[in-house]
């Protein structure tokens, strides 16, 4: 009898075993996979903080408009034959930031304004740190402008 009992539970563990591991269930549990790296690529870019470079030349801004995400830094390199003065609009008070004029807010680095002129073969940076849409100026030459669209 008891071991009637052995054989019947040896059955019964065999059984499970078969079931847990049994079966040639890999073709399921591979399609997953293949789906998640397939999204992996696209999510990374997301989440990353990058710098756009808009090139100021006797000709204005190139390109006159750039699209960037929030916590991005946009690079404006002076490669002009004139000084250069990114400026938040409107000439000449530059209030499209956050409604202070550049006489209260220059000196600084809150907002999008250069508040100096930089040379020929200089760059200035600014990272934005609100969603928008920022037009600007050169504020030392007013006929050139140009588009942040901050999303
Ligand atoms: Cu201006």
């Amino acid at each position: 009898m008891k071991y009637f009992i052995i054989l019947i539970a040896l059955i019964a563990l065999g059984t499970i075993a078969y079931f847990a591991l049994g079966g040639p269930a890999t073709e399921p549990v591979l399609a997953p996979t293949q789906g998640e790296q397939e999204q992996l690529p696209v999510a990374e870019p997301q989440t990353l903080s990058s710098e756009t470079t808009v090139t100021y030349t006797d000709q204005g801004f190139s390109p006159a408009q750039v699209t960037v995400a929030v916590g991005d830094t946009v690079r404006f390199v002076n490669q002009s034959s004139r000084e250069m003065w990114v400026g938040v609009d409107d000439h000449p008070t530059h209030t499209k930031y956050d409604g202070t004029s550049k006489d209260e807010h220059c000196p600084g680095t809150t907002v999008f304004d250069q508040c100096a002129r930089s040379g020929p073969g200089t760059s200035w940076e600014y990272t934005f740190t609100k969603s928008g849409t920022f037009g600007y100026h050169n504020h030392a030459g007013a006929s050139h402008l140009g588009v942040i669209v901050v999303q």
